[in-house]
């Protein structure tokens, strides 16, 4: 049979580093904190790590602003230390990707400095830079972080596009010496021994020639102007299909296994891409991203990250019901709920503090028992919630300030408490001491959270906590090639609050059961032979519990 890439059979795991942990009590995690947790991940039982930037980078977006692309971030640690993590990750049999932010870089870059300096030279045609007077904008583009997306560069008299921050400016891609860098950039880190790269907005790189005006109606729809002529662009297939050659594939004689598959994995953060799209960039006779993250099932379809509303399961079940038929047999999808950049999925479902660990339980299984890579945020394998920030300032992030600044009243925090990206960086709680084993000093972000039991101590200790729930369905995955590879056939899907489907390979056959409320749910009766290899509740024959979650092992 053929054997099927790593990526497909593989557990993520997403960490963020600067709040993950602090090893040298200077209220930052950093590398060396990574270093001494693998054991975490390793009795979690993923199969590869995935580290948010630790790339030089001034930190107006937390390393997503990166200003040398071969040093590590001075609070990150050293050379020495991503050496010693990346052989670490290898010795346990896990891989490491790291996390390339190209669209853009740091206004600090030396090629933005140089372009600065010199806009008619080689590094000016780097960056999107415009000629223009200060009060006239080149387009109605506006920024991901609020505003124009350009600011005036009053020493080389020019306009700088900038899709997020200021000070993070946009590459053109369209100058191949800019395609030239970042494939020796991917390849330098490969001969380092890392294992590939998530690429930060990569479908964003293609901008539409000339640069129109956005649409003003499809700006307002899409909340940001002018995205129709960069989430898709008309140069994407083919500058991925270039760097996946010339960047990813790693030259000379190449073996499988950590350190050394042929072709480095390849996954792409591409906001705003569908499903059919998504399989253009994806399929793997195209040669392009071997996984994207699109954002599509982390709210119910009407809403944004900044509504305040409950996330109905049911709405996720129809996407994922609807996506399963829109795939080919070609075709891999990758599965997550959280991430750096959004809430934390409990507390948008129900935050009803008796039902966090059932909640988390049944999110868990929907994510692991599903047809797809999964990637577990740091924190989502302790059930973690939102924070109760209790002012303006105790935030930290750009992208929430910026959004404070805007409203008329900037002291008052209702606006930006439902989508506040700082929810998922707030430090990881290792245990119940003050700063819950996450560093000795002062962390830069506070906890705002005082619920107990949902640590990794606590966590450990309890056979029935959502820490060894994940384990369990980890290690159920790695042993049952059904559960990894298995075809899905969705079950009863007309049913409301019930979840359920089969996993099926070779004639091993998988039920899985999930009550999607957060009240007791009829269960169906089924004739089928069955094993119960999990339940979460009571396991009556009769009736689902809140968000009980049953996995079945079919007979005969
Ligand atoms: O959080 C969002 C802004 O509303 C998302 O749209 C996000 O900006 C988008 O998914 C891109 O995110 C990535 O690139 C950003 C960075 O701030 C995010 O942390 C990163 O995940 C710019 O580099
Ligand atoms: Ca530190």
């Amino acid at each position: 049979p053929v054997v099927p890439h790593w990526w497909k059979e593989a557990v993520f795991y997403q960490v963020y580093p600067r709040s993950f942990a602090d090893s040298n009590g200077d209220g930052v995690g950093d590398l060396r904190g990574v270093i001494n947790h693998l054991d975490h991940l390793t009795e979690l039982g993923v199969d590869c790590l995935w580290l948010s930037p630790i790339f030089a980078s001034p930190n107006e977006d937390n390393g997503y602003d990166i200003s040398d692309y071969r040093a590590v971030m001075t609070e990150m640690g050293t050379q020495e230390d991503i050496d010693e993590l990346i052989a670490a990750c290898h010795e346990r049999g896990m891989r490491i990707i790291l996390d390339l932010v190209v669209n853009h870089t740091s206004d600090q870059h030396a090629w933005f400095r140089a372009a600065r300096k010199d806009p008619d030279g080689p590094y000016g045609s780097y960056y999107m830079l415009r000629r223009g007077e200060p009060e006239l904008l080149p387009n109605n583009w506006g920024s991901y972080f609020y505003g124009p997306a350009w600011r005036w560069l009053d020493d080389a008299k020019r306009w700088a596009l900038h899709l997020f921050a200021p000070g993070q400016v946009d590459l053109n891609w369209d100058n191949p010496a800019v395609r030239r860098e970042v494939a020796d950039i991917v390849q330098w880190w490969l001969a380092r021994g890392i294992d590939g790269f998530r690429l930060d907005v990569i479908n964003f790189i293609s901008k539409r020639p000339g640069l129109p005006d956005g649409n003003e109606l499809v700006g307002r729809l899409m909340q940001y102007p002018g995205v129709e002529h960069y989430f898709h662009g008309p140069n994407l297939h083919r500058y991925l299909a270039e760097l996946r050659r010339e960047g990813f594939t790693r030259p000379g004689d190449t073996t499988e296994g950590p350190g050394c598959d042929p072709v480095a994995v390849m996954i792409g953060e591409t906001p705003g891409i569908g499903v059919e799209t998504g399989r253009l960039l994806t399929g793997e006779d195209r040669q392009e991203l071997d996984l994207l993250f699109g954002f599509d099932l982390l709210d119910n379809p009407g809403k944004t990250r900044w509504d305040d509303y409950r996330y109905d399961l049911n709405e996720l079940k129809a996407q994922m019901v609807s996506r399963e038929s829109r795939l080919g047999s070609g075709d891999w999808v990758s599965l997550f709920w959280e991430n750096h950049d959004n809430p934390r999925m409990i507390s948008k479902v129900d935050a009803d503090p008796r039902h966090r660990t059932a909640l988390g339980k049944a999110l868990a299984a929907i994510q692991l028992l599903s047809r797809g890579t999964s990637f577990i945020y740091q924190g989502q394998e302790i059930a973690a919630v939102n924070q109760a920030f209790p002012d303006a300032a105790s935030f930290r992030d750009i992208e929430t300030l910026n959004r404070l600044a805007l409203q008329q009243d900037p002291e008052s925090i209702d606006g930006v408490m439902a989508g506040s990206r700082d929810h998922a960086r707030t430090p990881m709680r290792w245990d119940d001491s003050a700063s819950h084993g996450f560093t000795t000093g002062t962390p830069w972000i506070g906890f705002h959270e005082q619920s107990t039991g949902y640590t990794v101590a606590e966590q450990r200790q309890d056979p029935n906590s959502v820490l060894n729930f994940y384990r369990r369905l980890i290690e159920l995955r790695r042993q049952h090639r059904a559960l990894r590879l298995g075809d899905v056939h969705y079950v009863d899907a007309h049913r409301r609050d019930y979840f359920a489907w089969r996993r099926e390979l070779d004639g091993d056959s998988w039920l899985i059961e999930v009550n999607l409320s957060g009240r007791h749910l009829h269960r169906p009766h089924r004739d089928e032979l069955v094993r119960t290899v999990l339940a979460t509740g009571s396991g009556d024959p009769a009736r689902l519990d809140p968000y009980e979650v049953r996995l079945h092992h079919l007979l005969g």
